[in-house]
């Protein structure tokens, strides 16, 4: 049983219209309790004028437009009514009270999606992407998430899922039925055959999803360095304004200060922070404190150096501090620089002069075009899957190498398969001896 809920589908403030949505099993019955004809009888999609009203004391709420749409041919799977009011939060509030009065109960978060995925009108990877769609900041995050909203990124896994399911049926069919003669035998050579082509196509998808991941939620980067080399310049020629306060006086910035930038597609938050010195000064050493956690958080550090004036203790220190980092070094103040090293990346922030640091962020954030164009699974939850998927499967390798049993193998690989389900959401759903029977005809 699907209690009927109801939730404003759009932002609760004065606007044309507002949507009210309201589903579930007995929702025809509880929207004809508050309006003004009967709809418990509409077998379609169709589109109704009328009063949404309070039959008790026999006032008119609002005219307002049904959108019926009959189960399962609606988003949730269930009967499905969306009002469409005049845009007032008074207006909505008073429908979704009556709404409360004739039946129905507050949707939570998200539960619209979740029953959806409920009634089988969309995987998980496609309920996910719902969200993304809304979050999305950018052209290319939201036509990632298009992909998955489609089903095009679920389909991704159909290879893995199917080649896993091939092995484990090619093992459980030899434990189950050693005495037929006529099934293939299941080899230790062939299953670390395959292992190792699952994996390398696990490998691809976490590889996808990682830049997917970055075009979607962006990158942060801190820009670090010590003092009066240029970190705040550098970060108002990359956001092309004056955000943070430049001065000769090293120790200017005190404080973190954030940009934002769209590179392409890649979105940059930027942090210009402190010059990384020894302070007596309290506020400046709190300020340089934050600008070592923020190495730690970054995902990009730009370790600027001054490049006119000789390498000193402090660079290195910086250096030394940021080497375990996803890092790149500039020299700045490349137009008082009379020799320049090949290897090195000059900019000169006071020029705007830094398209070699846009270019090598391009180069080390590793996207290419094709990158933009491409279903991916981007969520942490997506990619922790994956990761367990292929370390089960690195396990059922290194088991089949030790020439250990083939069923002890064949757990490891159930848990890959598993994995590869819970991405779909399809773990309870699906009959993993479906699959194998569809496969061979054991006990012919
Ligand atoms: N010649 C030259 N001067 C620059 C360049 N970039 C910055 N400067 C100058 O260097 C000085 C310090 O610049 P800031 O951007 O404030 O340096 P910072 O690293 O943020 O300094 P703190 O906030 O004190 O750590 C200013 O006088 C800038 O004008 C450059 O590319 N060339
Ligand atoms: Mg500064």
């Amino acid at each position: 049983m699907f209690e009927t809920i109801v939730a404003l589908a759009t932002p609760p403030m004065k606007s044309a219209l507002a949507i009210i949505r309201v589903s579930g099993d007995d929702c025809f019955d509880v929207v004809s309790r508050c309006f003004s004809k009967d709809i418990t009888k509409i077998d379609q999609k169709t589109l109704l004028v009328g009063y949404i009203e309070n039959k008790k004391t026999n006032k008119k709420i609002d005219q307002v437009v049904l959108a019926i749409y009959k189960g399962p041919k609606s988003f949730t799977g269930e009967d499905l009514v969306e009002i469409i009011c005049h845009g007032s939060a008074l207006i909505s509030q008073q429908i979704i009270d009556i709404l409360l009065e004739n039946g129905a109960r507050l949707a939570t978060n998200g539960e619209y999606s979740s029953r959806a995925f409920l009634h089988q009108k969309m995987d998980l990877v496609q309920a996910e992407a719902i969200n993304d769609i809304i979050n999305a900041t950018t052209k290319e995050a939201k036509d990632i998430s298009m992909f998955s909203l489609s089903g095009k990124t679920s389909e991704n896994l159909l290879p893995v899922r199917t080649r896993l399911a091939d092995i484990i049926s090619l093992i459980e069919v030899n434990i189950d039925y050693p005495e037929y003669e006529d099934i293939e035998q299941a080899n230790k050579q062939q299953i670390i055959t395959i292992c190792d082509e699952i994996i390398e196509k696990i490998n691809t998808l976490i590889d996808d999803g990682e830049k997917a991941r970055i075009i979607k939620d962006g990158i942060k980067v801190a820009i670090v360095g010590k003092p009066n080399v240029g970190k705040s310049s550098i970060l108002n020629a990359l956001v092309g304004e004056d955000k943070a306060i430049v001065t000769d006086i090293a120790g200017t910035t005190r404080d973190v200060v954030e940009g934002e930038i769209n590179l392409n597609g890649i979105v940059l938050h930027l942090l210009d922070t402190a010059g990384i010195r020894e302070s007596k000064d309290v506020v400046e050493a709190i300020g340089v404190n934050r600008a070592k956690k923020s190495i730690e958080d970054a995902e990009l550090v730009i370790v600027v150096l001054d490049g006119s004036n000789n390498l000193d203790e402090s660079d290195k220190e910086i250096l030394e501090l940021t080497k375990n980092s996803n890092r790149i070094i500039i020299y700045n103040k490349a137009d008082k620089i009379i020799d320049k090293n090949d290897k090195n990346i000059y900019v000169s922030a006071l020029e705007k002069d830094i398209k070699p640091l846009v270019d090598e962020i391009y180069r080390v954030v590793g996207l290419d075009q094709q990158s933009f164009k491409r279903p991916a699974l981007t969520n942490t939850r997506q990619i922790g899957l994956l990761k367990q998927a292929r370390s089960s499967l690195l396990k059922a390798k290194e088991d089949a190498e030790n020439d250990l049993t083939v069923d002890l193998i064949s757990i490891n690989l159930m848990d890959a398969y598993n994995a590869i389900l819970d991405i779909l959401g399809e773990r309870n759903k699906t009959d993993l001896s479906k699959e194998i029977f569809s496969r061979f005809c054991v006990g012919k």
